[in-house]
């Protein structure tokens, strides 16, 4: 056992102890303490800290609740989850107290690509595998996490550049960007600006939420009103832009069409109501998938460097059965 080791595992008992008084105090209902599974640290239970980057949108709530149901006790998990409520900053001091912590994994979705440098790099220094979930980073920390498992953006891009290039191809567009500087806007956005980019009349940033998608519309709307095309990169803000559409008296997926991503149910629903015109899906539950690669990387097996969540895509012919079925 190195020094490093040995340091894990006596802050790991420190937290153990703490995550007890949490469970007491928030009435865990799990009572027993048995341990199936492999594990890395004491009793064959996996100490995983993860950092949530927000619950800014139906999807990060689904994402959220796909992760929790997979990371029980019963699977042989000891969870800590922190919201970082999108800042950045939230997410380093989360992951940096998981490594106090003496945890056996850290996963995290980062909020933008970069700044993640210095953390990345005191991770490695303390041996714990690194899985990153949903966004990427870029880094200059050579070999900065185990495995990475997400959705395709840049695909999810492509499919909405072909959609819109058949059934809309004269479409004058309004971008509605999700945060800015996270994988999920950056790569979603290439291939619309690289394809229709002489189509683009104006972009802002609705931040991924309701609200901030809602009021840059309502500003799109004064400062473009010759545009017909809303592409919003979620589900959330294009159902705020709706809103600021019909306040503005004009018909959402009629006067200005609406391409958005997630299919989360709200958005499947305003697709079958003919408010929005096309839908690229982004499948948010995949936390199995999560809990599988940290037990592997945990035990040292060998694991893909990317696995990549399969994503389809729907248009105005989707069933009420289809989005009654959806599980988010
Ligand atoms: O599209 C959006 C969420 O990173 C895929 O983040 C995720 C995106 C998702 O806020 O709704």
């Amino acid at each position: 056992m190195n020094t490093t080791r040995t340091r894990r595992v006596v802050a790991g008992a420190v937290a153990a102890l703490a995550a007890v008084t949490l469970a007491a105090c928030s009435g865990g209902s799990s009572g027993s303490d048995d341990t199936k599974g492999g594990g890395g640290g004491a009793g064959g239970t996996v100490k995983v800290g993860f950092s949530q980057l927000g619950a800014e949108s139906g999807w990060r709530t689904a994402n959220t609740d796909s992760v929790k149901a997979a990371f029980t006790k019963d699977k042989g998990f000891d969870l800590t989850f922190v919201d970082a409520q999108q800042k950045q900053e939230n997410q380093i001091k989360a992951i940096r107290d998981f490594i106090d912590q003496g945890v056996d994994a850290i996963a995290f979705s980062p909020v933008v690509e970069t700044g993640w440098d210095e953390v990345l790099q005191e991770a490695k220094d303390a041996e714990i595998p690194v899985v990153l979930v949903d966004r990427t980073v870029k880094t200059s920390v050579s070999d900065p996490y185990a495995t990475y498992i997400g959705n395709d953006f840049t695909k999810e891009g492509e499919t909405a550049v072909a959609w819109i290039k058949k059934n809309a191809a004269d479409a004058k567009i309004f971008e509605l960007q999700g945060t800015l500087g996270s994988s999920a806007q950056v790569d979603r956005e290439k291939p619309v600006d690289a394809e229709l980019g002489s189509q683009i009349i104006g972009k802002a940033s609705g931040n991924f939420t309701r609200a901030e998608g809602k009021a840059a519309t309502e500003a799109a709307l004064q400062a473009y009103p010759d545009m017909t095309m809303i592409v919003s990169h979620n589900d959330d803000m294009a159902l705020g832009a709706i809103e600021a559409i019909q306040a503005a008296g004009k018909k959402p997926g009629t006067d200005i069409k609406i391409v958005s991503f997630d299919g989360v149910h709200d958005g499947l629903q305003a697709l079958h109501d003919k408010k929005f015109n096309y839908v690229v899906e982004c499948n948010p539950v995949y936390g199995d998938q999560i809990a599988d690669l940290v037990k592997k990387v945990v035990s040292g097996d060998d694991v893909p460097k990317r696995t990549i969540v399969p994503d389809e895509a729907f248009d105005q012919t989707i069933t009420q059965e289809t989005i009654d079925a959806r599980k988010y």
